[in-house]
């Protein structure tokens, strides 16, 4: 462990007066505050492998130092994120970036840490140094089968990494698509596709699933073969009850209704989880929280009155992921705030009165209806966050904490400057 224990004891000592003071006027104010604490501490926020090293553009990369060499040192990170918020007990890998060489070895860490190995993924959009066969021009709907099997090879590969590590699902994204009309035929992408798709699924252990994450666009610029939600249900479908629709938030075309989408996919018992960021323009990995908090609010409300009517484990049921990294923050401090926005968002959906609205929506009260929900969502639960992380041996101001230790010197001085870590 990177840090103390007593450190983070000193730092809670020195803020409990205040923080108090401040749980106290919540307490006073809203008789759940109790419940919604104990909720914020049974959930937990899945950090991707790839987002503790700068992120960096097809422009350039500006890295930071003393980013993780080595998958150990990317759950080395994780952990001391863990330490720190409470809130970030498990790590994503994405295969080839992050092979496991010594599984056992790799387990034993993550206990030391403790950490779980969330969702695994797969990678069929770059072509590796010893890699046979292309995959320029897409990987499961690849009109040539030996590129096909090759790609499906592959998954089914990262599904017995996953197995490995006690992972319990594979998260299938396709750069697969199009640039050019006339380029593809749809119909024959999608069958393909599908047919790939259903030979990774033959192979999943009976407990596991696998999510279908979609994407607007980018790389490909005309058509993408997992364009949107309606594609990926399609396909989560037709393969069967293991399989489920993935949401990104970054993957939607400008002012889309995700809100809507998800309430409509949980409905339909095929939302797989997220992978969380937040965006101006497109696919941007911008951290959560940073441009619309509100339109993450509006989803925690939506997740939250889904989850309650379906009775769903709200820290279980669902994947909940970030998926966020860029060029100019310290990703571990990016991560901080980005799990930061998800409480928040949570806690204020747990907040809002629902009886109230079930009552003014009934009859179409609307201004009722946005005061109920701009009630809870102007409501300051940052104590409410503090209090469960505190609670469990976290630290009250985790950034600050993080700052004040130097503790990106620590890794810096541990790793060097110029470490790279492998991934976009
Ligand atoms: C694609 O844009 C994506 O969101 C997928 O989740 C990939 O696995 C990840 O980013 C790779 O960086
Ligand atoms: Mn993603
Ligand atoms: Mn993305």
């Amino acid at each position: 462990m990177l840090l103390e224990g007593s450190i983070i004891e000193k730092h809670n000592e020195q803020r409990l007066r205040r923080h108090n003071l401040k749980l106290a006027s919540l307490q006073d104010e809203f008789p759940e505050t109790e419940q919604i604490i104990r909720q914020i501490e049974a959930f937990q926020v899945a950090i991707p492998s790839w987002a503790l090293g700068t992120g960096g553009t097809r422009f350039g990369r500006f890295s930071g130092g003393g980013e993780p060499r080595s998958l150990e040192e990317k759950m080395e990170d994780v952990g001391l994120l863990h330490q720190l918020n409470r809130a970030s007990g498990a790590i994503s890998l994405h295969i080839p970036w992050d092979v496991p060489q010594d599984p056992a070895a790799i387990r034993k860490l993550a206990k030391e840490y403790g950490l779980t190995f969330d969702a695994v993924n797969s990678n069929t959009f770059q072509d590796q140094p010893h890699q046979a066969l292309s995959y320029k021009f897409g990987s499961l709907q690849h009109v040539d089968k030996a590129v096909r099997k090759q790609a499906i090879d592959h998954n089914i590969a990262v599904i017995k990494h996953g197995v490995e590590l006690g992972s319990k699902a594979i998260t299938v994204w396709l750069s697969d698509g199009s640039c050019f009309p006339g380029q593809l035929n749809f119909r024959g992408a999608f069958e393909r596709t599908l047919e790939s798709l259903q030979e990774i699924y033959q192979a999943l252990p009976a407990d596991w699933k696998v999510f279908i994450e979609y994407k607007a666009f980018e790389p490909n610029f005309y058509s993408m073969t997992v364009g949107d939600w309606g594609q990926s249900l399609l396909y989560a479908s037709k393969l069967g009850p293991k399989a489920y629709t993935l949401v990104d938030l970054g993957h939607h075309l400008p002012n889309a209704n995700i809100e809507q989408i998800v309430a409509l996919l949980l409905m339909e018992g095929k939302l797989a989880g997220f992978h969380f960021n937040d965006s101006k323009y497109g696919d941007d990995d911008l951290t959560v929280g940073s441009i619309n908090p509100y339109q993450l609010f509006l989803i925690f409300n939506e997740l939250v009155e889904g989850m309650n009517a379906r009775n769903m484990n709200h820290a279980k049921d669902l994947g909940w992921m970030i998926d966020a990294s860029h060029n100019v923050k310290d990703p571990l401090e990016d991560l901080m705030q980005s799990v930061e926005a998800i409480l928040i968002a949570y806690a204020q959906a747990l907040l809002i009165d629902t009886a109230a609205l079930k009552q003014a929506q009934a009859a179409n009260d609307v201004v009722r209806c946005q005061e109920l929900l701009q009630a809870a969502y102007r409501t300051d639960l940052r104590p409410l966050v503090a209090e469960a992380r505190f609670r469990k041996g976290g630290a009250l101001e985790p950034l600050e904490l993080f700052r004040s230790e130097a503790l990106r010197n620590t890794l810096i001085k541990k790793r060097g400057e110029k470490t790279v870590a492998t991934g976009l």
